[in-house]
């Protein structure tokens, strides 16, 4: 049988199928008869990896030959999710795998289930990365991530009696075919420690950073490949282990216990993943994390760097860093140190260096989120990096002070140490002041930015700040999440639109084409009913295909309220069950979703949508109309099913806190129509699909703000003036969803109504309501619908990631693609 053609491993029927079982035989040692489906995974896995590789190597090659600029996007999260099926996908040798197994016996699909996603992130900042990645790979970017490569990742979620339980993610148990450990460029990296202020020679200062502890950081690399298999990037994910010499030292010492402890520690740093993307603890190994995460990528960066230059001025014309978010922020930091104090560069030439090499994301708006760490703790983890981030300020306010002479205020406020009981380092000043570029992830997004979070930065840098409106690839989230729609778009317009999204726009010559529309709601359907089997297997919740898929799967924030959609359903079961009214239109509400585990009022809404759901579920009239399903155990690969069945897409944020959100895209490119507010991207989608196919309801900014500022939100007045509203309120503070725990739901009446309630509920309410009406008359009207739906996939092609990534690479970074 020929195998190479080439230098490349061939691709026919007969090839792969060598190739798989070669694997089973020699790589695994497993008889063909024994084999169970992990042994096949494998056996696949390696056989797709051989030919990745090859490719990575082809990619390494050209961009060494053209001595290309590198991009790295330095992130603490990446959400990866399963990685065959879209290795299978970009390579395009998903139907001639398929048919080859299918000849051996084998169902790819089975293959693919029974493995676990990559969740190395907790939602939309991770995902985003991981779309990134691909963008990155499809458009022959020379572009790497660089992060954690958690033992953990998010961890899984069940219910028990309606309640969230957290279990570990134990991901590697069974090892992961898609990495490949490279110990031979494995990095050290201090940590503690204590300055001496020394001088050298010539008499001028020179800090020594003594008595630190070591600690290795393994580079773990996985092969990115882009749409087409021209281009084979890589993830780099570093894990920590002990460093052997400094356990030696201590065994010298004859202590024992203190080696196995300190190998303990060092190996917990890349343990587990922070499952919390609200609240910024400020936890020391989250610290001890970013800073080993951060001291592995600029080591190695420089180190690739050096393979092929030798001056730093020429840093920034060659990388690129791009900072997701301020959680890599000490990179700035770090790569100070690593020019100032290693390669002796003068510090002036240094920060011209690093300011020209660094962009920063910010993702939220939430105060909450923002990173500050104790000026305490960091002196005890990197005490040469305080000191630097300490003369960076100095040097920053200095130049604020001349051009702004006696303006305290200014000075305080945008100084990068807080003041106060506990002095802290605000992360995203010194991202900022660390920047060429600062980006929001949506145009509203960077407006509130530049205007209201960071104004005194915009006064100061106008031209710094830009904006990046997020996308996803239509990889993952529309070809091998939807085949069925995939094939009817490329039946009426060809394949372009995988690699240039925009080309959907050519299926708005068939809106009113009915025997297309017919074929399109066709597609829609069988997504509809390969949901409603997995809303049965996972959420034990029989619902009917016909009835209209209303779906709000996000992370459980108070921000992104899910209360606001469990009142809908409340008003809805209540005029069934009170005033006799039927709905015409028959919904099925799907929530998913994960809280974080210490976000206590999270925790209630999912137990409170659990318990609505027992109720409306079971009542007799009520389930012939509604019925309410949680989906466990949110991830990529649970989105990959939801998302494609979808008929409504809930945005329904607040508006001024959702940064961008990129469900919403996904949801709008599948053929979901959404219901949301003028917030984040939901704007922008309005604007391209015309507001005429979107249900766009509530207060926007300015309504929110005034509302704010006016002290005017009365949440009594409305209770007392809408009977409605009234009524849903009342059923929380009766018992109607706990009859058997009562008061359990009360704190939501007085949350909405005695507290303040920060995400104005009630003020949207109404017109929430409202609208939903109208979603009901329209899905009546099957051919109006589908007509919309037509209308928004086809004017979705702006948020491919492609789009987003060749506007990084053309204003922060300057690359251009290398293919
Ligand atoms: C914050 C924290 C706080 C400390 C603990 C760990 C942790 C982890 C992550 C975060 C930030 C999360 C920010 C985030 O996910 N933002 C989302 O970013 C999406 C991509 O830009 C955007 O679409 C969403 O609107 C935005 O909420």
């Amino acid at each position: 049988m020929k195998l190479y053609d080439g230098m490349r491993l061939m691709n026919t029927q007969e090839a792969l199928q060598g190739s798989v079982i070669h694997h089973l035989r020699y790589t695994l040692g497993r008889d063909w008869k024994k084999a169970s489906i992990r042994d096949l995974y494998w056996a696949v896995s390696l056989s797709v990896r051989d030919r990745l590789f090859e490719r990575l190597f082809e990619t390494e090659n050209r961009y060494r030959q053209g001595g290309v600029k590198r991009v790295y996007y330095l992130s603490m999260e990446f959400l990866m999710g399963r990685a065959l099926g879209n290795n299978l996908c970009n390579l395009e040798l998903h139907d001639t795998f398929k048919t080859a197994l299918e000849e051996m016996g084998v169902d790819l699909e089975e293959v693919q289930e029974c493995t676990a996603d990559a969740a190395l992130g907790n939602g939309g900042l991770g995902r985003l990365a991981a779309c990134f990645l691909d963008s990155m790979a499809t458009l022959g970017i020379p572009g790497y991530g660089y992060g954690i490569n958690y033992e953990f990742g998010h961890f899984r979620q069940q219910f028990c009696k309606g309640y969230q339980r957290e279990t570990s993610d134990n991901w590697l148990k069974r090892g992961n075919p898609w990495q490949i450990s490279r110990p031979e460029e494995a990095c050290l990296v201090p940590f503690f420690g204590r300055i001496a202020h020394t001088r050298d020679k010539k008499g001028d200062y020179n800090p020594m950073w003594r008595d630190w502890e070591m600690v290795v950081g393994v580079p773990f690399d996985m092969p990115i490949v882009g749409y087409g298999g021209q281009t084979v990037n890589t993830l780099r994910l570093f894990s920590a282990k002990s460093s052997e010499e400094f356990d030696v030292e201590i065994f010298n010492d004859g202590d024992y216990h203190e080696a196995v402890k300190n190998k303990i520690s060092s190996e917990n740093i890349s343990k587990v993943l922070y499952p919390s993307d609200y609240f910024h603890a400020g936890r020391l190994l989250r610290l001890v994390q970013e800073y080993f995460f951060v001291a592995c990528a600029i080591r190695d960066i420089a180190q690739t760097f050096l393979r092929s230059f030798d001056n730093f001025d020429i840093f920034p014309d060659k990388v690129a860093i791009q900072l997701n978010d301020t959680h890599p922020a000490l990179a700035i930091a770090e790569f100070m140190r690593y020019l100032v104090d290693e390669k002796a560069l003068p510090w002036e030439r240094a920060w011209s260096i690093t300011e020209r090499t660094f962009g920063y994301t910010n993702h939220t708006l939430l105060p909450e989120a923002l990173e500050k760490w104790p000026v305490s703790l960091m002196e005890f983890v990197v005490p040469r990096h305080l000191q630097i981030i300490y003369e960076i300020n100095r040097r920053f306010l200095e130049q604020i002070t001349l051009q702004w002479p006696g303006d305290e205020e200014l000075v305080r406020s945008v100084s990068l140490i807080e003041e106060g009981e506990e002095k802290q380092v605000r992360m995203s000043h010194l991202a900022m002041v660390g920047s060429h570029s600062v980006n929001g992830v949506a145009a509203l997004h960077t407006e509130l930015l530049k205007n209201h979070l960071l104004p005194d930065f915009y006064r100061l840098w106008p031209k710094k700040f830009n904006n990046k409106t997020n996308g996803v690839t239509p990889r993952r989230w529309l070809l091998k999440a939807n085949p069925g729609l995939a094939s009817l778009i490329t039946e009426v317009i060809g394949d372009g639109w995988i690699r240039d999204l925009r080309k959907l726009k050519a299926l708005e010559a068939s809106a009113e084409d009915s025997e297309f529309l017919k074929r399109l709601m066709a597609v829609k359907r069988a997504n509809k009913e390969r949901l409603a089997a997995r809303i049965w297997s996972d959420a034990y919740v029989r619902v009917d295909p016909d009835s209209l898929f209303d779906v709000h799967a996000k992370r459980i924030h108070e921000y992104k309220r899910q209360l606001l959609k469990a009142l809908h359903i409340v008003h809805q079961y209540l005029m069934i069950t009170e005033d006799d009214i039927c709905p015409e239109v028959p919904r099925t509400f799907v929530f998913a979703g994960k809280a974080a585990p210490g976000y206590k009022v999270a925790k209630q809404i999912i137990k409170l949508i659990n318990s609505i759901a027992t109720v409306v579920n079971a009542h007799p009239k009520a389930r012939r109309f509604l019925r309410v399903a949680f989906v466990p155990d949110y991830r990529v690969s649970v989105a990959e099913k939801i998302i494609p069945g979808a008929d409504l897409s809930e945005q329904i944020s607040t508006a001024g806190t959702e940064a961008s959100g990129t469900g919403n895209m996904k949801f709008a490119m599948n053929g979901a129509l959404t219901v949301g507010t003028c917030d984040g991207a939901n704007i922008e989608i309005m604007n391209e699909v015309g507001r005429e196919n979107i249900f766009i309801f509530g207060h926007d900014v300015a309504g929110i703000r005034a509302l704010r500022e006016g002290r005017d939100y009365n949440p009594w007045d409305i209770y007392e003036n809408d009977p409605s509203v009234k009524r849903i309120l009342d059923a929380f503070s009766g018992n109607l969803f706990c009859p058997e725990d009562p008061g359990l739901f009360s704190w939501i009446f007085e949350h909405l109504l005695y507290g303040r309630d920060t995400y104005y509920h009630l003020a949207d309410l109404s017109s929430y309501l409202l609208i939903q009406q109208e979603v009901d008359r329209c899905f009546l009207d099957t051919r109006k619908w589908a007509g919309h739906v037509v209308k928004n996939i086809a004017n979705t092609g702006t948020f491919s990631s492609d789009r987003t990534i060749l506007e990084y690479a053309r204003d922060i970074w300057g690359v251009s693609p290398a293919l």
